[in-house]
């Protein structure tokens, strides 16, 4: 896409936060829907194709490009940009980096117009943080797999017209290898949804359990076909590591989001004869939130830039997700502290994003497993260097 174009997208995306989405964030937050319409926006916006190559309708937005937009999209409640994560992440990534040909024609398409909604379907009851000890099976018979197992907090599952779903063809293997990735039309017999997940925050984006009962998929449904029988896990890991590099955007976005919606009240506000902006504790406030968002928002560019020129990013978007979260967390908690009383009570839609950003924190990896990829990979990148 050339820059003009591009530079009209973000612009586009930009009025449509602020013109279509921010006036209807508390309606979404207490309804627990996105309305229709909204979404049918999004759809003629092009928001659902954004990292879908244009050969399959999508807007073929390079990494760093899709970022940009990502900053733009974090100015509303994160449940909008929800609506369209699991079609632009982790519910169409796999077929685009691993599937074959056919299974690219097959889907992407319908994924790229919205028409398709995409699942990802890793987490288990047993099995978040250590995604490798996975017990969903897939046992042979014939040209199919037979699939049983229950799949936990599977973000956009009521909406999924198609899963994603990593399951175990290896029974003697407890690990990562021996997992497969399969796609799973919803409408599959023996595939089931569980009643929504009531959350803390980010109304508006559901979560369910996937439950398999002797679900049959042919062969075929294995993604990048028979030759990847058992490599489901990689394909799984890839997905992830871009997928926190688009949260960690999102995070930034927030972050601004709150930064603005704080200043303006600290410069009207006024306390002992001033406004609040011309204390020094307030002030500080303020530079912490400006030099984090920033720091995160660099990282992120720079993380963006390597993957676009071809490079491996696990270790940088882990850096980022864990930084950009745990960032916006911060955020969120000063521009509480600035709001005093009219950040804790629900008017000013402050509180509503406090408890929306806590998500950021845990999943597509939590923090904690954030540092462990982060440092396993420097022990690894040691070792291999010094050959020990
Ligand atoms: N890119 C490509 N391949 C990767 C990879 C990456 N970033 N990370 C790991 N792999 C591959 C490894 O090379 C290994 O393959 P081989 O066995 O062929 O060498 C395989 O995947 C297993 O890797 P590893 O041994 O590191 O797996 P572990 O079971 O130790 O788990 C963690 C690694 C903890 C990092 C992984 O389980 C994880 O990311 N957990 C969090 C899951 C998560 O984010 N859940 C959120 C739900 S989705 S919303």
């Amino acid at each position: 896409m050339d820059q003009e174009t591009f530079q009209q997208l973000v612009d586009t995306v930009e009025r449509f936060v602020r013109e279509r989405l921010r006036p209807r964030e508390d309606e979404v937050a207490v309804n627990d829907t996105i309305p229709v319409e909204i979404i049918q926006e999004m759809r003629e916006l092009g928001l659902f194709g954004l990292a879908v190559p244009e050969e399959f309708g999508g807007l073929g937005l390079t990494l760093s490009e899709e970022i940009r937009v990502g900053f733009k999209l974090g100015g509303t409640s994160p449940a909008f940009r929800s609506v369209i994560g699991t079609n632009n992440g982790i519910g169409s990534q796999g077929i685009i980096i691993d599937g074959t040909p056919e299974q690219r024609a097959h889907y992407l398409p319908r994924m790229a117009s919205g028409e398709l909604i995409g699942s990802f379907c890793l987490t288990e009851p047993e099995a978040g943080s250590d995604a490798g000890s996975l017990r969903t099976s897939a046992r042979r018979d014939g040209d199919h797999f037979v699939l049983n197992g229950t799949k936990r907090f599977i973000t956009n599952a009521p909406q999924a017209g198609m899963f994603t779903v990593f399951a175990r063809t290896d029974p003697e293997s407890r690990s990562a290898s021996g997992v497969t990735a399969f796609i799973v039309d919803a409408k599959t017999e023996g595939v089931s949804l569980g009643k929504k997940d009531r959350k803390m925050g980010q109304h508006g984006a559901h979560t369910c359990d996937v439950i398999f009962d002797a679900a049959r998929v042919p062969v075929a449904a294995i993604i990048g076909g028979e030759a990847n029988l058992g490599k489901g896990f990689a394909t799984a890991m890839k997905v992830l590591d871009r997928g926190r590099l688009t949260i960690a955007a999102v995070c930034v976005g927030v972050a601004e989001r709150l930064i603005a919606d704080s200043l303006a009240y600290a410069m009207e506000r006024k306390q002992f004869g001033q406004p609040i902006v011309e204390f020094q504790l307030v002030q500080a406030m303020f530079a912490d939130m400006r030099a984090e968002s920033f720091a995160a928002q660099c990282m992120v560019e720079e993380t963006a830039r390597r993957f676009d020129a071809g490079k491996t990013i696990a270790t940088e978007a882990a850096c980022c997700k864990m930084f950009a979260s745990e960032m916006v967390g911060r955020v969120a908690d000063k521009a509480v502290q600035i709001h005093g009383g009219a950040g804790y009570v629900a008017d000013a839609g402050i509180e509503r994003f406090y408890r929306d950003v806590r998500l950021f924190r845990i999943y597509e990896g939590t923090t904690q497993i954030q540092q462990l990829v982060i440092a396993r990979n420097m022990t690894r990148e040691a070792r291999r260097k010094t050959g020990g």
